[in-house]
């Protein structure tokens, strides 16, 4: 009974792909780019991050120029998602 129900809350805890408060599992920066830049040029402009969680791409483009590049989503993840 016991090992169902904690069995349950773990998959509950896994269920979300891209949680908003943590990065996809086994993801990197470089990886999350690479899928998203879609016209590969290197940086992920606005349309091309619809699948990021909401707030995810203002945040991460620390100079504002309308591109989140590797750089700049390495050190978003590092000021917002603790090392496990
Ligand atoms: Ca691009
Ligand atoms: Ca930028």
């Amino acid at each position: 009974m016991k090992i169902a129900l904690l069995a349950a809350a773990a998959m509950a805890v896994a269920a979300p792909a891209m949680a908003a408060d943590g990065p996809p599992p086994g993801m990197t920066p470089e990886s999350v780019v690479a899928m998203s830049d879609a016209n590969k040029d290197g940086a992920v402009t606005k349309d091309e991050t619809e699948r990021w969680p909401a707030g995810t791409f203002d945040r991460a483009d620390a100079n504002k120029d309308g591109k989140v590049t590797v750089d700049e989503l390495k050190a978003d993840w590092a000021a917002n998602y603790p090392a496990k």
